[in-house]
C-alpha cells in the first residue's frame, strides 16, 4: 500500500478524521564521511525512502503519537521535562523541545507516522523522522518562519540532547534540504552549500545492507569525534578543517597513535570530497569510483569504523568491477554505497547475494536508490 494511504487510513482509525501530511527522507552520502563534525565538506542527498506523518493540532498541550510500523503509541505533555521511554518517541519529544527552545511555538497535536527508510542501515531514518516533524511543526504552528538551517539544527540538537549521539549536521541537512536529482556539496563550517545535478547515465546507486546492527548511541562514534577534537586542540585550531598532513606530522610524537590515524583519515577525506566534485564536473566517473574505494580503505584501516562484513562487501564489489564502493554513514555495520555500471548490475547483485549468504548465512538487502526531495508537505 502507498505510504500516503497507509498513514491517512491509520490516522482516521486512530484519531478520527484527517490531519495534514508531511514527509521527509533518508539520505545517502556519496563521499565525505566523518568530516561534518570536523567542519569539513560532505556530499549527501535525500533518497526515495521516506518517513510520512499525518498530524493535526488537538487543542491541548499534549502530544499523542502512534507509530504504525511498531504498532506502538506514546504520549507526552509539552510542559513535561521527562522524555518518553520509547526511543522513537524521544525523537519527536526532542524536536518539540528544541523548537520551543529556539523561540518557536508548539501546541498539542495527534500524529500517526510510518516509513520505508530501512532501520539501522546507515540511511539516517532518525534524521528523516526529526526533519519530518521539525518541518511540520514549523508549518502548523509557526507560519514557516523558522528557516531551514534552524530546522536541520533542531534535528541535530535532538540527537545530542535526547539520544546521546554527538553527530554532525550532515544527515539532518540532507533530509531538510534534499532536492530531486541533486546531491548537496555542503561546507559544514559555514553551511554554504551547492546543489550538484546528479543523474549519471549508465550507472546506478546501489546500497548493499549487511544487516549488521548499526548503533551510534554511546558508541565508538562519540569516541571518534573525541579523537578529532583532541588533535584539533593540540594543533590549536577549532576543527580539523584547518589541519593538513604537515601540521599533523609535526605533532605526531605528542598525540596517541590512534588519534593520529583518525585525524589522518579526516584530513584526507575532506580533500576527497572536493576531488569527487571536480571529477564529476569533468564527467570522470572512474576517478569518482577510485576515491570511493580510497574512502573505504581509510574508514576501515585508519578510522576503524568498518567491520568484517562490510570489508567483504567491498571486496566483492571490487572483484565484480563495480566502479566505486565504500561503507556509508557512521559505520559499525549498515551498508555500502556502490556506483554500479548498468552493464554489470545483474552480475553484481547475483554475486554479492550468493557470496555474502555463503559466508554469513543470510542475504544482504539490496536497495536501488534515487535522489529525491527532502522534507515537504504532501498534498
Ligand atoms: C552519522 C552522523 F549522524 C553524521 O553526522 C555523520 O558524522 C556520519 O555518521 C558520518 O559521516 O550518520
Amino acid at each position: 500500500m502507498e505510504l500516503k494511504t497507509k498513514v491517512s487510513e491509520a490516522f482516521a482509525s486512530h484519531f478520527g478524521g484527517e490531519g495534514s501530511l508531511y514527509a521527509s527522507a533518508g539520505r545517502i552520502n556519496l563521499i565525505g564521511e566523518h568530516t561534518d563534525y570536523n567542519g569539513g565538506f560532505v556530499f549527501p542527498g535525500a533518497i526515495d525512502k521516506a518517513i510520512m506523518a499525518d498530524i493535526r493540532p488537538n487543542g491541548t498541550d499534549k502530544v499523542n503519537l502512534y507509530s504504525i510500523d511498531l504498532d506502538e503509541s506514546a504520549s507526552f505533555g509539552l510542559n513535561e521535562a521527562d522524555a518518553p521511554s520509547q526511543q522513537w518517541a524521544r525523537y519527536v519529544f526532542g524536536v518539540c523541545r528544541e523548537t520551543i527552545k529556539r523561540g518557536g511555538s508548539v501546541k498539542g497535536f495527534d500524529a500517526v507516522f510510518a516509513g520505508n527508510v530501512p532501520l539501522g542501515a546507515g540511511l539516517s531514518s532518525s534524521a528523516a523522522l526529526e526533519s519530518c516533524f521539525a518541518f511540520a511543526l514549523n508549518d502548523l504552528f509557526n507560519g514557516n518562519t523558522i528557516d531551514k538551517f534552524e530546522l536541520a539544527k533542531i534535528g541535530q540538537s535532538t540527537e545530542h540532547n535526547y539520544c546521546g549521539v554527538n553527530c554532525g549536521i550532515m544527515d539532518q541537512f540532507a533530509s531538510v534540504f534534499g532536492k530531486k536529482d541533486c546531491l548537496i556539496r555542503l561546507d559544514c563550517r559555514s553551511l554554504e552549500f551547492e546543489y550538484f545535478p546528479f543523474k549519471l547515465d549508465g550507472y546506478r546507486l546501489v546500497l548493499v545492507d549487511s544487516v549488521v546492527k548499526h548503533e551510534l548511541v554511546d558508541s565508538p562514534y562519540n569516541k571518534r569525534r573525541q579523537s578529532c577534537e583532541n588533535v584539533a586542540r593540540r594543533l590549536d585550531i577549532d576543527t580539523l578543517r584547518d589541519a593538513d598532513m604537515e601540521m599533523l606530522d609535526a605533532v605526531k610524537a605528542d598525540i596517541s597513535a590512534e588519534d593520529y590515524m583518525r585525524a589522518k583519515f579526516v584530513i584526507e577525506e575532506k580533500e576527497r570530497v572536493l576531488d569527487v566534485c571536480e571529477a564529476l564536473n569533468r564527467g570522470d566517473i572512474e576517478t569518482v569510483g577510485k576515491l570511493m574505494y580510497a574512502t573505504h580503505h581509510g574508514l576501515s584501516k585508519d578510522y576503524e569504523v568498518s567491520c568484517e562484513e562490510l570489508d567483504y562487501l567491498n571486496d566483492i564489489a571490487k572483484e565484480c568491477g563495480v566502479t566505486g564502493s565504500r561503507i556509508m554513514g557512521g559505520g559499525f555495520g549498515g551498508c555500502t554505497i556502490n556506483l554500479v555500471a548498468d552493464g554489470i548490475y545483474d552480475n553484481f547483485i547475483a554475486t554479492v547475494t550468493e557470496k555474502f549468504n555463503a559466508r554469513y548465512g543470510h542475504q544482504p538487502k539490496i536497495y536501488d536508490v534515487v535522489i529525491s526531495d527532502g522534507a515537504r508537505r504532501v498534498e
